[in-house]
């Protein structure tokens, strides 16, 4: 299937975000950039719906909105305002270009949630019955069956026993969907990714599956009036994560966009695994049907092709939480992005995060040990190696002037007597071709990888060829000039090749390349084409002008303390 819809979830406002809000979407920010180079798609426009369709925003009907916004003499809606608007900054901040966001609190969401919710108590998936449990008075709250046994079946605040209580609620019948659950996880491996989040969910459904309340009761208590209602009962509000779900669909279910459904892909982490993975495709399944029970609009209503589940981040190998306050901020990756640029934060989060099931350490250390090997001496280095040694041995009118290549892609060292071969057309596409099977499995660690080991690729050329020596015989040798050129056309080509590759994490500093070597973006051309070694469209032409980058990313000193 083609990438087309990729989503994150929608965060809490009852707080500012922090890193781990902003590695989510900033996954999806660079899997879009990827996907829409791979598929040579339009860019991301405003108006119009663009090729790849980026969906981030905000959850705002959650309880802990209301407390937190009470905390600090708010309404819910003024507090809402306050941190939806700092998840924009961030994201903006991290340059994650989303197509929209989301906020719960929209009409336009609102609305499609009553409808939707209204179509699912007319078909029966979603029925008033009543929801008995273990309640503590004091606290105003049901506790589960575990965690009332774990307190003795007394209020862990004062001690008075839990009572047994019962209301009305209504509920989602997920137990009629169990079967077509799990058929779904056989005939789509894909659609719970990694796979060991996949097992885990399909270890969680050998238990079986409970129908789940969906609703809440609304009091005279303000606290319980922020929400949606259900549809012909003013006393229950919709649950916070019944609403949010219902996101990703209320989004694109306009007549510009609803070919866009379903989702390409949910990005989220391992936290909200079982809630994308079993209760909304469940939900959307329950959707679909009201098609066939009661002649509704929403037979198009398909499942999303993958729940992409990633892990946590940690910091310097401890969980971030409030009571350590070890949360690594927006401030702090302003201040990482401030003295390394931003591109270098972008890079560490993207190779260096949680992308599969491991959880990843945000270390000052891991950092700069990255940033040098894979920026500083890799992409930043060789690219200005390779333009310094043109400007030298090619001058142009300003800068330097890209050799000619003869038409000679391939490099052999026959004249040393060595066995190296470069088959640069080859190395090339091979390395274009990793990154498009990486996107194949929203891999962007290994898509990642596919670009800088191009780069190292042009380091070892280099090391092999020594162009530097050899441009010392070209006064004797005028024919060693020709040489000179084809190696150093074919080390920059190389490079512009890398840098299409590195372009989705490295959205700043690959453009300055681009600028300084006269090979800006390429539009329409996709991936394959725009990497067509020597020969393409994008490909460097001889006789340009090509000047040295200004630094691209500085040797950070290791034992420099982290910036504050
Ligand atoms: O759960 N490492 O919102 P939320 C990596 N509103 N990612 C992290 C992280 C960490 N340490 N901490 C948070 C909600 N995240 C619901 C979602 S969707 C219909 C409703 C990221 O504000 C990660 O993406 O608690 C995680 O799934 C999400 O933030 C939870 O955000």
């Amino acid at each position: 299937m083609t990438t087309r819809y990729i989503t994150t979830p929608i965060y809490y406002v009852n707080d500012r975000p922090h890193i781990g809000h902003c590695y989510t979407t900033l996954l999806a920010d660079a899997l879009t950039r990827a996907e829409r180079l791979r598929q040579g798609s339009s860019v991301q426009s405003a108006t119009a719906v663009p090729g790849v369709f980026f969906l981030t925003g905000t959850d705002e009907h959650a309880d802990k909105v209301v407390t937190s916004a009470a905390a600090h003499n708010m309404t819910a809606i003024q507090w809402a305002d306050r941190n939806a608007a700092e998840f924009a900054k961030a994201f903006a901040f991290m340059e994650c270009r989303y197509d929209d966001f989301i906020r719960t609190t929209q009409d336009r969401h609102k609305t499609r949630v009553t409808e939707y919710v209204t179509a699912l108590i007319k078909s029966g998936a979603i029925y008033k019955g009543s929801y008995e449990g273990w309640y503590d008075e004091n606290q105003e709250e049901y506790l589960t069956e575990t965690v009332a046994k774990e307190q003795e079946y007394k209020s862990a605040v004062t001690g008075k026993p839990l009572v047994r209580r019962t209301e009305p609620c209504y509920f989602f019948k997920l137990s009629a969907f169990a079967q077509r659950i799990e058929a779904h996880f056989k005939a789509h491996p894909e659609f719970v990714q990694p796979e060991a989040r996949r097992n885990e969910v399909l270890g969680r459904l050998r238990d079986g599956l409970n129908d789940v309340p969906i609703s809440r009761p609304v009091t005279d208590d303000p606290a319980t009036q922020f929400g949606i209602r259900v549809p012909g009962d003013e006393q229950h509000r919709i649950y916070v994560w019944i609403d949010a779900l219902f996101n990703y669909l209320s989004v694109v279910d306009t007549d510009e966009r609803r070919a866009l459904w379903p989702a390409s892909v949910h990005i989220i982490a391992k936290d909200i695994l079982w809630f994308h993975a079993v209760i909304w495709p469940a939900m959307l399944m329950a959707l679909q049907d009201t098609a066939k029970i009661n002649a509704t609009r929403f037979g198009f209503v398909g499942l999303p092709g993958t729940v992409y589940s990633h892990a946590y981040w940690v910091r310097e190998g401890r969980k971030m939480s409030k009571s350590l306050g070890n949360f690594v901020t927006i401030e702090v990756l302003e201040a990482y992005a401030g003295k390394y640029s931003l591109d270098a934060v972008r890079w560490y989060m993207l190779t260096q995060g949680p992308q599969h099931a491991q959880d990843a350490d945000f270390s000052h250390s891991k950092f700069v040990e990255v940033f040098n090997a894979d920026l500083a001496n890799g992409i930043g280095n060789c690219a200005s190696r390779v333009a310094n040694m043109i400007e030298k041995y090619f001058p142009g009118t300003s800068g330097g002037s890209i050799p000619a290549h003869h038409g000679k892609y391939t490099w052999s060292n026959v004249a040393t007597g060595g066995t190296e071969t470069f088959d640069w057309p080859a190395i090339t596409a091979a390395a274009s071709g990793k990154v498009r099977t990486a996107l194949t499995t929203f891999d962007l660690p290994a898509a990642l990888s596919a670009g800088i080991d191009l780069v190292r690729k042009v380091d070892q050329f280099i090391n092999v060829t020594a162009p530097f020596k050899l441009a010392k015989t070209v006064e004797a040798n005028p024919a060693a000039k020709d040489e000179l050129g084809v190696i150093l056309y074919q080390c920059a080509e190389a490079v512009r090749i890398a840098s299409v590759l590195l372009s989705p994490a490295l959205v700043s500093r690959m453009p300055m390349l681009w600028d300084a070597w006269g090979c800006k973006p390429w539009p329409g051309l996709n991936l394959e084409d725009a990497c067509v070694f020597g020969a393409g469209k994008a490909s460097l032409k001889p006789g340009q002008p090509l000047r040295k980058p200004d630094n691209l990313f500085m040797r950070a000193d290791p034992a420099e303390a982290p910036p504050a």
